[in-house]
């Protein structure tokens, strides 16, 4: 497949999680969900979850659906009941529902704020607002400040803490945006500007071109025979609620998901110094004009000059090239070391998106995943893979549904079948059979040995007790990596982006204990994870310990984010050599450890 195919199906696959009306509904019905579970009512806020479930990943608008099959139509999406649909026609014929307002007026709190505090839920939310009438995260500060939680029922000082350091982290992180949310959001606008008529070349710059994990602002940089229109156009795009400057040239903008774009129109003569510049970062930038200035150059967004010639300035790569520099890739460009590395040649050949032949790390229906193995393998076939690997969770996590030892054997005979049964069509494809294993609080796994034995590969993670200090941490993971049966660790240091920070292990001895196990870690490519972060991946390949990128899809919709492991992997310098998932499944089996 070539890249352009590969990036057009990453691209509309992620569209789907795009449908405006889709996403607005979800939202209000998991609040719904939210609502129901703190009045303790049971199973309904379960079917309003699955609906919002159902709802992001559908294929198409509910809109487009109700305009064609009307309210029938409606009821033909999976999980949805008379009730849920009347909800929804509702919603798109007058704009509200009016069950879920009145939700609201009984419960006026900010449940977005509020749930975005780890460990804060529906139960938590409720006897706040009814004891200490918190309605937000500035009412919860305050009140936890106020050492006013740990009086309640079932609080505590530690869990007091505990919500005051999640705020902490919240704020850190504020006014940044997961690459993941934005990216999509972005490519649409950038399309956009690309069918105008007036606009010749159109592309992404900044931190969002660097695929960092989040980002400030989004840059794009464009030229065009007439910036003007091109401004008019831009600063009236749909989505656009606040213009914060609109010059000649230049234009900020705030769409309602809340982030910010920058447009600059540059001359097509001076486009490649003018993305160099605006891709950055300042640092690698900074670095650059150094070296420009200790050979008698000057560098800036304009081109490479010496004295009054340009030496070069329409094309990114000659920039380089005329400083004597190795092309740099983007996600390198953060001045640790790649510009001394681009000058000796020893620049790494970063792994692309076309070297991943398979995900080990997926979940199916048989635990709390949404689609059954047959239809992520189908996924993954369109998607050019050679092979799934189904990793489903294991008993320890009810939540989850996980699977004990008896199912997963059970779950082996289907696999076998479905893989008999490609081999007569002469598939290139194949399941392989794993699970995601619980490392228990002493380092142990929540499943039998010889039950994992009987697996092609095991993948353990780390799901509780995730405050563990720093020493029984460390070493409740090194004794999972010295389990024989255990091969791959799934997101090794627990972070999730913008929510909690990594566990308190140590990772240097984490690095050291999977080169003497033969331990693969994982670059867990989900957008709230990418877990391992750059420098981790930096280390590990420095010690020679590999790695697998997964992406610990839930639903055949979420294999699409595997691009995402494939950048921060980019970030941390990987090569090919460094994933074991670009390898044919007969090699990567080969770097296991049974
Ligand atoms: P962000 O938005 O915080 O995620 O990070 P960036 O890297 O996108 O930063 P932004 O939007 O402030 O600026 C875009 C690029 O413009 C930046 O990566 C490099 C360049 N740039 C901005 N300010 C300066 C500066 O003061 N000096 C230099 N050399 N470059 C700059
Ligand atoms: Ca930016
Ligand atoms: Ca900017």
């Amino acid at each position: 497949m070539s890249r352009f195919f590969l990036w057009l199906f990453f691209y509309s696959l992620y569209n789907v999680l795009m449908w405006t009306k889709n996403q607005e509904l979800a939202k209000i019905f998991n609040q719904i969900a939210i609502f129901l579970e703190m009045k303790g009512i049971a199973f309904k806020p379960q079917a309003y979850e699955r609906v919002a479930l159902e709802l992001v990943a559908l294929s198409e608008d509910v809109f487009a659906i109700y305009q064609r099959e009307g309210f029938t139509g409606l009821k033909k999406i999976p999980g949805v009941g008379e009730g849920i649909a009347k909800a929804i026609e509702e919603y798109l014929r007058t704009g509200k529902i009016r069950f879920y307002e009145d939700l609201k007026k009984k419960m006026p709190v900010n449940l977005e704020e509020l749930t975005a505090v780890e460990g804060i839920g529906p139960k938590t939310i409720k006897v706040l607002y009814q004891k200490l009438g918190v309605k937000d995260l500035r009412g919860l500060e305050k009140a936890a400040r106020a050492n006013k939680v740990r009086s309640l029922e079932n609080f505590g000082e530690k869990s007091e803490a505990n919500i005051l350091q999640s705020i902490e982290f919240l704020k850190r992180s504020k006014g940044r945006f997961l690459l993941g949310d934005i990216l999509p959001e972005i490519q649409a606008v950038v399309e956009k500007l690309r069918d105008f008529r007036q606009v010749k070349v159109v592309d992404i710059a900044g931190s969002l071109r660097r695929c960092k994990e989040t980002i400030g602002d989004a840059d794009i940089l464009a030229v065009s025979g007439n910036p003007k229109g091109v401004m008019d156009f831009f600063v009236s795009l749909p989505g656009v609620v606040k213009v914060w400057g609109k010059g000649g040239t230049k234009a900020s903008i705030r769409m309602k998901q809340g982030f910010d774009i920058d447009l600059r129109i540059v001359p097509a003569r001076s486009y490649g110094a003018a993305l160099q510049y605006f891709t950055g970062s300042k640092e690698h930038n900074i670095a650059l004009r150094k070296i420009a200035i200790e050979r008698g150059l000057k560098l800036n967004e304009y081109g490479l000059f010496k004295g009054r010639k340009i030496l070069a300035s329409e094309n990114e790569k000659k920039i380089y090239q005329a400083l004597g520099l190795a092309y740099i890739e983007p996600e390198l460009r953060e001045n640790q070391g790649e510009v001394e590395a681009a000058f000796s040649n020893k620049l790494p050949r970063l792994i692309d998106q076309e070297d991943i032949l398979g995900d080990l790390h997926c979940h199916s229906n048989w635990d709390g995943g949404r689609d059954s193995i047959t239809e992520m393998a189908k996924t993954a076939q369109k998607m050019g893979y050679q092979y799934i690997g189904i990793a489903d969770h294991t008993k320890f996590l009810r939540i989850e549904h996980g699977l004990d030892e008896k199912q997963l054997l059970h779950q082996k005979k289907e696999i076998e079948k479905l893989n008999s049964k490609f081999k007569i069509l002469n598939l290139k494809f194949q399941i392989l059979h794993g699970c995601e294993a619980n490392i228990l609080n002493d380092g142990s796994l929540d499943i039998k040995d010889e039950a994992l034995a009987k697996l092609d590969f095991v993948i353990a993670g780390v799901h509780s007790n995730l405050k563990m200090p720093k020493g029984q941490m460390t070493e409740r993971i090194v004794r999972a990596m010295k389990n024989p049966n255990v091969d791959i660790i799934s997101h090794p240091t627990g972070r999730i982006l913008q929510k909690r920070d990594e566990y308190q292990a140590d990772f240097p001895m984490m690095l050291q204990a999977a080169k003497k196990t033969g331990t693969i870690l994982e670059i867990n490519a989900y957008p709230d994870r990418l877990d391992l972060k750059d420098s981790h991946i930096r280390q590990a390949k420095m010690m020679g310990v590999k790695m697998i990128i997964n992406t610990d899809s839930h639903s055949k919709t979420q294999l699409g984010v595997m691009s995402f492991g494939v950048t921060q992997a980019r970030r941390g310098w990987a090569e090919k050599k460094d994933i074991i998932n670009c390898q044919p499944a007969e090699k990567l089996l080969s770097f296991l450890k049974h």
